[in-house]
């Protein structure tokens, strides 16, 4: 009787941390599945380099471009090579000239960045593109959305829809990637907790009370000696 509520007890234990790994992998959000945009850093006024994945191609087919449409405040962005694609940056005419960080007049922007597969990309391998700019401060508090058309040979997917007010985006069908421009303040004001946090875990490490790695030990201990404990018990009544 005893036995089979601990090996219950030890099973359940490993189905939550299980569900907990699960949960983390991202395997519980179907949306992470789809032509996804990650940032290095989302702070207005930095510069950043965003990720826009690919983790499959159309309805099966496999994919032969992808084109990443450049959202309005963004005109200069410097595409990541990638050998196993060509890309081209997609020039548009500027409504007024402008002047960059550097003070050179800019008349145009990059619309948008297209990558061409030499092969085409199996629909069960993922590949990734990655674009280096500079996030305006004027985007601070902003979401900044990056259309993407997948072409597929003959066919397409276009991931270019934007969520209402309000709207859960996982929701939609084909999602426009997007990432949210944080204040610069914002981030800044998160620094000192984030710092003041790193050093208690300093101070405790000095003087080696991590908690984190006294439970693990714990637990380490009790599943030995649960062990010991079942084997002793074995061995009396053989
Ligand atoms: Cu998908």
């Amino acid at each position: 009787m005893h036995k089979n509520v601990v090996r219950r007890a030890l099973a359940r234990t490993a189905a939550v941390g299980a569900a907990a790994a699960l949960a983390a992998l991202g395997l519980a959000n179907p949306a992470a599945a789809h032509v996804t945009v990650s940032a290095a850093n989302t702070v207005a006024g930095s510069y950043t380099v965003l990720t826009v994945s690919v983790p499959h191609g159309c309805d099966g087919e496999a994919t032969t471009a992808v084109a990443i449409q450049m959202p309005e405040p963004l005109y200069a962005v410097t595409p990541t090579v990638n050998p196993a694609w060509d890309v081209e940056k997609v020039m548009a005419e500027l409504p007024e000239p402008i002047t960059d960080a550097h003070g050179n007049e800019v008349t145009e922007r990059v619309s948008e960045v297209v990558y061409t597969a030499h092969t085409p990309l199996p629909d069960d391998l993922r590949d990734v593109f990655e674009l280096s700019l500079q996030l305006p401060e004027e985007t601070a508090g902003q979401t900044l959305h990056f259309p993407v058309v997948q072409t597929c040979g003959a066919s397409e997917h276009p991931w270019i829809e934007i969520a209402e007010e309000g709207q859960n985006p996982d929701e939609l069908e084909s999602p426009a990637p997007f990432i949210e421009v944080t204040a610069a303040d914002a981030a800044a004001a998160d620094e000192p907790q984030a710092t003041a946090a790193a050093d208690t875990g300093a101070a405790e490490d000095e003087d080696g009370t991590d908690p984190l790695l006294y439970a693990a030990l714990a637990l380490g201990a009790i599943g030995v000696l649960l062990g010991a404990f079942a084997l002793a018990r074995g061995r009396r009544r053989a």
